[in-house]
């Protein structure tokens, strides 16, 4: 790709002194991190827990301490949650369609989303704009960034800044999904990084293991999704919870609701032009994976975008499965989500 992603104007030059004190302040970060406890991931590399998640360390690095310390949230932000491979690259698609729908119509030849991959659209706090392996100990500056902002995590609901838990504004956009189906996308994801790095792949049974005892990337999978299940309970105007499975059953309905969250819903007059069925046409999977940025583009992970989009189904997971691996993880889902009112 000639053209840098447009979040990439946030690491604006520095001077020297300014450096010093950003890696000054990652560095207190790499201290705190180095006496939390640390086991070796699934990645080959060293993750560690923090707030009672885990967190690979070359993929976020101390991003979310940074994003913690750092993340000033403003009222008309939007953030997109997930824990990952609930459909995050196709949620932060439909929102940046709906959110620029005036400036870039979703059925123009030169929409961004035709360019770029929508991780570079909306990028992760914790891992593109925070992440100090990836941007050279430098803190950017989100200051810069035309609002209304969009952004993505996958840190939980209890680790978010409190501008943005605390904030009567600031919206958030949940996307989470059946267990099974998260599990099994993830292991495949998992190997793509592993052969990148010419590691062996993990057989089934062993992501499996690390899924159930919680271990999985940003993991526990339950405690994430109850946590923003709560808060959308405790904050229906600032959280929307919303299922992958459900989405991709009703689209229509849920684009429609996620545009009246966000605050942008759809005229009479845009549902009437066909807006809303432009916006899923554009972000579907047969749509986003065909692309030549996703099919040969890269990620900061060194993957092709191609990782990102494998299926985009509901229920592969039993071409997977044994019996007894389906009947623990609805046991445990069962046993997690008791009393909180959520099915996965
Ligand atoms: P991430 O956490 O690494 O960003 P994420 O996008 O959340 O990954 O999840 C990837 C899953 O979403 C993949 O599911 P699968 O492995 O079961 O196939 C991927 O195929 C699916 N996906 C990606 N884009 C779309 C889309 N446009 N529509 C529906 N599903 C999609």
């Amino acid at each position: 790709m000639a053209h840098n992603a447009p979040y990439k104007i946030c690491f604006v030059p520095k001077s020297r002194e300014e450096e010093e004190e950003d890696e000054k302040i990652y560095k207190s970060y790499e201290e705190i991190i180095s006496k939390l406890p640390t086991v070796e991931g699934w990645s080959g590399k060293p993750v560690y827990q923090y707030q009672g998640f885990w967190y690979n360390s070359d993929l976020v690095g101390v991003g979310p301490l940074a994003v913690q310390n750092h993340f000033t949230s403003k009222p008309t932000d939007i953030l997109l949650a997930s824990t990952p491979k609930c459909g995050s690259t196709w949620l932060k698609s439909l929102a940046f369609a709906v959110m620029n729908r005036k400036t870039h119509l979703p059925s123009t030849h030169q929409h961004p989303l035709l360019t770029f991959n929508s991780h570079d659209l909306v990028p992760v706090l914790e891992i593109r704009l925070y992440n100090n392996n990836l941007n050279g100990n430098q803190i950017p500056n989100l200051e810069i960034l035309p609002s209304p902002r969009l952004f993505g995590t996958h840190m939980p609901y209890t680790s978010l800044p409190q501008s943005i838990t605390h904030s009567d504004h600031a919206r958030i956009v949940y996307i989470c999904r059946n267990t099974k189906d998260n599990l099994v996308s993830w292991w495949h994801f998992v190997n793509k990084i592993r052969s990148n790095i010419s590691l062996e792949p993990i057989k089934l049974e062993e992501a499996f293991q690390w899924f159930c005892k919680g271990m999985s990337v940003f993991g526990p999978f339950w405690d994430h999704v109850l946590g923003y299940w709560k808060g959308s309970l405790e904050r229906p105007r600032n959280v929307l919870f919303l299922k992958y499975d459900e989405m991709l059953a009703e689209p229509v309905l849920h684009l429609k609701k996620m545009a009246d969250f966000m605050g942008c819903p759809f005229s009479l007059m845009e549902e009437k032009e066909g807006l809303v069925d432009q916006i899923i046409k554009l972000c579907s999977f047969e749509s986003l994976s065909n692309l030549e940025v996703n099919k040969g583009g890269t990620s900061h992970l060194g993957l092709t975008y191609n990782a990102y989009f494998r299926q985009g189904k509901v229920g592969d997971s039993a071409n997977y499965l044994t019996p007894e691996m389906i009947e623990q993880l609805d046991h445990i889902t069962e046993q997690k989500l008791h009393g909180s009112g959520l099915t996965l």
